[in-house]
C-alpha cells in the first residue's frame, strides 16, 4: 500500500474542513465548527494507494506548533477564502510552508475558495499574487469533488 501525505492549511473559516469532506465525499452541512486541534481523512487515491490529508485548525501562528506533523508532506494545500486581505495572510503562510519544505520533494498548491461570493479574487489573480498555482473552488458544492479529486491526483503525481 502506497500512502502520501497532504497537509491542508489556511487561516480559521476559509473553508479546510469543508474542502476534506468533499474530497472524502461526506456531507457538507454548511455549518461552521472550528476544527479542534486537527482532522485527518484518508482518501483512496488508486487500488494500492491512499493520501491522508491532514486538515489543521487554529490560527495561522499556530502553524509554527504543528511543524512536525506538516514536515513530510508530499503536497501541501493552502486554502484561502480569495478575499484581498486573506490572499495576503496566505501568501505569509505560503513563504513559511515553502522555506518549511525547501529540503523536501513537497508541492505547494492554492486554492482559492468561496468563488461564489462576490467580489471573490479570481484564481489567477491569487495564483499570481501567492506564485504558487491556484485553482478555484466553491467547496460547499458536492459537484465539485471530481475536480478537486483529480487536481490532488495529479499533484501526487507530479512528485
Ligand atoms: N459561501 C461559501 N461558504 C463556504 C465555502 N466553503 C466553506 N464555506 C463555509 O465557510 C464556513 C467555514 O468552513 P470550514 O470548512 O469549517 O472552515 P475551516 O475553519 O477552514 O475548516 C462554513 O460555514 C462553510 O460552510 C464556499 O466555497 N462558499
Ligand atoms: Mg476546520
Amino acid at each position: 500500500m502506497n500512502t502520501s501525505k497532504c497537509a491542508i492549511l489556511g487561516a480559521p473559516a476559509v473553508g479546510k474542513t469543508t474542502l476534506l469532506k468533499l474530497l472524502e465525499g461526506k456531507d457538507i452541512t454548511g455549518q461552521y465548527i472550528p476544527t479542534q486541534g486537527f482532522d485527518r481523512g484518508a482518501i483512496k487515491m488508486g487500488k494500492n494507494s491512499t493520501a491522508v490529508c491532514w486538515d489543521f485548525g487554529g490560527q495561522a501562528a499556530f502553524y509554527e506548533f504543528w511543524k512536525q506533523y506538516i514536515l513530510g508532506s508530499d503536497v501541501i494545500v493552502v486554502v484561502t477564502d480569495s478575499t484581498p486581505v486573506n490572499v495576503l495572510q496566505t501568501k505569509q503562510l505560503i513563504e513559511w510552508a515553502k522555506r518549511l519544505t525547501e529540503d523536501d520533494d513537497c508541492n505547494i498548491i492554492a486554492v482559492a475558495n468561496k468563488q461564489d461570493i462576490p467580489g471573490a479574487m479570481s484564481a489567477e489573480r491569487v495564483a499570481n499574487l501567492l506564485g504558487v498555482p491556484a485553482y478555484p473552488l466553491v467547496a460547499t458544492d458536492p459537484d465539485n469533488q471530481e475536480k478537486m479529486y483529480a487536481i490532488l491526483k495529479q499533484c501526487l503525481k507530479r512528485k
